[in-house]
């Protein structure tokens, strides 16, 4: 099976990430209102997230962590139920139980969004191993941050993929952040691709901010992981604009350092891309804000207007 055509047409493209973005900003305003449990955003990141999710095939299976609203949002998931599972509403994709987004959405392919650091890792290595035993042609992308590739788990993770060939796409969101801290502060490299060398694997690093590098770079990805079966590193190198987590006031944030990557802003450019190529006029580009906007005012009435889960929920869907 080949990726969606129509989803990865830089128009479709350009929409969806704005409809990430005014997710984000519709649910920090909402939690602001106390109703939504904080979040970590990621505005900055939206050509990473809908540059490597559209590069997939329906079949392929998704892990990814604690940042991931864009990355269900670019696989298809609807914000209403996002929005109610982080309301904790019954509507939500796991009954309003997953907290900040710890959420599986079975008929996307997403197996979860860990809000464990470095949980992804491992479980995807396992996800490519079953996979390999069930003799699929589905694969597994794994998307984490420069954070988790400090964990030793990336380490495992990565050498047994490699040494058992899975067919595992590792995906490194380098956004420069691990929650209040630098990256540069806690690894001399700023390039975590090639790490792969030595584990005896392909890596590559885009730049994450150009969603057509991106989705460009993770086909090339993704073609390699379906046909040789053995895992590649790809790492999109971004910044991660708003706070760790909401609310999150930044104090500790360089804000020269923060203006320069907001001068790279990637909806901006796309945007300003697609109107000078004229495949979009400011027209069209209005009628786009329009309706994304339409689309989360509806999602934030779906989650006020739904029900919180019932008492008797409290112990179901739960394994002990
Ligand atoms: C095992 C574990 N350790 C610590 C935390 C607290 N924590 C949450 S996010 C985060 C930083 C993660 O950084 P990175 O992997 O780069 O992801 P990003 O937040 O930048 O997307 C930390 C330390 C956690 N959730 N899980
Ligand atoms: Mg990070």
């Amino acid at each position: 099976m080949k990726e969606n055509q129509d989803a990865t047409n830089p128009v479709s493209m350009l929409e969806c990430m704005m409809l990430i973005r005014a997710y984000e900003t519709k649910n920090r305003e909402r939690q602001a209102a106390g109703k939504a449990s904080g979040t970590c955003t990621s505005v900055g990141q939206e050509a990473s997230a809908v540059g490597v999710i559209r590069a997939l095939a329906p079949q392929d299976r998704i892990l990814t962590n604690h940042r991931s609203a864009g990355h269900l949002i670019a696989r298809g998931a609807d914000p209403s139920r996002i929005m109610a599972e982080v309301g904790g509403r019954a509507t939500g994709y796991c009954k309003g139980k997953s907290g900040t987004l710890h959420v599986s959405v079975k008929e996307l392919g997403v197996i979860l969004t860990s809000t464990i650091v470095g949980g992804e890792l491992s479980l995807s290595t396992g996800v490519g191993l079953s996979l390999s035993m069930d003799g699929s042609d589905a694969i597994v992308a794994c998307l984490f941050g420069d954070g988790a590739a400090c964990e030793g788990v990336f380490h495992e993770a990565l050498n047994l993929a490699a040494v058992w060939e899975l067919p595992v796409l590792y995906v490194c969101e380098n956004n420069q952040w691990q929650a209040y801290v630098a990256r540069r502060e806690t690894m001399l490299t700023d390039r975590i691709a090639t790490r792969a060398e030595a584990y005896g694997i392909e890596g590559h690093t885009v730049d994450g901010n150009d969603v057509e590098a991106v989705l460009e770079a993770a086909r090339v990805a993704v073609e390699k992981v379906r046909r040789t079966r053995r895992p590649y590193l790809l790492e999109t190198y971004t910044y991660r604009q708003w706070g760790h987590y909401e609310p999150d006031d930044q104090s500790y944030v360089d804000p020269d350092e923060l203006a320069r990557w907001k001068a790279r802003d990637p909806i901006d450019a796309l945007a300003k891309k697609l109107l000078d190529r004229k495949v979009l006029t400011p027209s069209q580009y209005s009628e786009l804000e329009s309706r994304v906007r339409a689309t989360i005012d509806r999602a934030a009435a779906f989650a006020d207007d739904s029900p919180f889960p019932s008492p008797e929920e409290l112990t179901t869907d739960v394994y002990a």
